[in-house]
């Protein structure tokens, strides 16, 4: 059988890795770049979701770590750590139990989905709730890097920034060459970071021919780069952006301002609104966090015409319990044909 085909595989000469590299893949990215019909009507322009959904942990995540853990195999790493929300503790769970290193993950107590608490449980991470917030959690995993034998895996390390660039190179590739607009979330600012880059070096290497316009989306409780000031408690409906010190900083007001984009806020009931729309009328059921771009484009708009590229970072089934709270539970009847037929609006007069 051949292995899995990964982002290294199939964007080696623009990574990181070498001829020596141990390649750790679960067989990441090639993910799906659909048009969404109703979305597009709505702004009046192009828009094409990429369902990073579609990755084997169910998040964008997984297209850095393959590049994160490869090479802290080929360093002789035994133990890799990280601070998260969620995702890039299920990311980095998955892909060190198939390395075969020991990953331990420091996350904020209450503040992780449900369905990424068993994803980093099951592979057997070492799970480590803090009372504090994503921020603090980061904190204390930076100190562990400096004084212990640990590699940190969050996109404080290259290699994640590295290997997140896929994404721009498979727009790309797709589209023929890079769309008008580029929509996505910011909570730690690593993905946008790596987008930038990755349009930038796909251009240089005359794989694309312009380059995108980044617009970078965050919640209103969890707007530090809106306001300019790091947020103490972010508050949000979307956990995966609950981030008030964007390590990233730095790369992300780069990638809006030089890119003609910008970084903004939208609210939780927009969030919700455009969460629902995905999965309602375009059939794709995202995260929350995943559906901030899509409410930041239909709070914006986009130039008649546009191309315009939303990445959905993650899958909706990683957080099962905001989809049950915030949409309603099912109907309960006897297994009764009558009531069957009665709830269905079925019962007519043929009887
Ligand atoms: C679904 O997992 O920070 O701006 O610790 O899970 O690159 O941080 C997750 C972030 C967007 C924001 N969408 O990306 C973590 C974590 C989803 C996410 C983001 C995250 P960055």
């Amino acid at each position: 059988m051949r292995p899995p085909r990964g982002v290294i595989e199939r964007y080696r000469d623009l990574l990181p890795v070498g001829e020596k590299t141990p390649i750790v893949s679960l067989g990441e990215g090639g993910t799906p770049l659909l048009l969404a019909p109703r979305l597009s009507e709505r702004v009046g322009a192009r828009v094409l979701l990429k369902v990073e959904g579609a990755n084997p942990t169910g998040s964008f995540k997984d297209r850095g770590m393959t590049v994160a853990i490869s090479r802290a195999l080929e360093d002789g790493a035994r133990a890799v750590v990280c601070a998260s929300t969620g995702n890039t503790a299920a990311s980095a769970a998955a892909y060190a139990a198939r390395a075969g290193l020991a990953c331990s993950v420091v996350v904020p107590e209450g503040g992780m989905a449900l369905g990424k608490m068993a994803q980093a449980l099951v592979h057997g991470a070492k799970v480590l709730q803090v009372r504090g917030s994503f921020d603090e959690a980061l904190a204390l995993v930076r100190e562990l890097g400096e004084r212990d034998p640990v590699t940190i895996v969050n996109s404080v390390n290259p290699d994640r920034i590295a290997g997140q660039m896929t994404a721009a190179f498979e727009v790309a590739d797709a589209l023929g060459d890079a769309p008008d607009l580029h929509c996505l979330p910011v909570g730690n600012a690593g993905n946008i970071t790596a987008a930038w880059r990755g349009y930038r070096l796909y251009r240089e290497a005359g794989r694309a021919g312009h380059l995108p316009r980044l617009f970078g989306f965050q919640a209103n409780g969890a707007a530090p780069l809106v306001t300019g000031q790091p947020v103490a408690q972010p508050r949000t409906v979307a956990g995966a952006i609950r981030i008030g010190r964007p390590a990233s900083w730095k790369g992300a007001i780069a990638a809006a301002s030089e890119s003609g984009g910008g970084i903004q806020a939208v609210d939780d009931g927009e969030i919700m609104a455009a969460y629902r729309f995905l999965a309602a009328e375009e059939g794709v059921f995202c995260e929350p966090a995943s559906a901030v771009p899509v409410a930041g484009l239909l709070r914006l708009g986009a130039p008649p015409g546009s191309t315009v590229v939303c990445v959905l970072t993650g899958h909706g089934l990683k957080d099962p319990d905001t989809a049950l709270s915030q949409i309603g539970s099912p109907v309960s009847v006897e297994a009764d044909l009558d009531q069957v037929r009665a709830e269905l609006g079925l019962s007519g007069d043929d009887d």
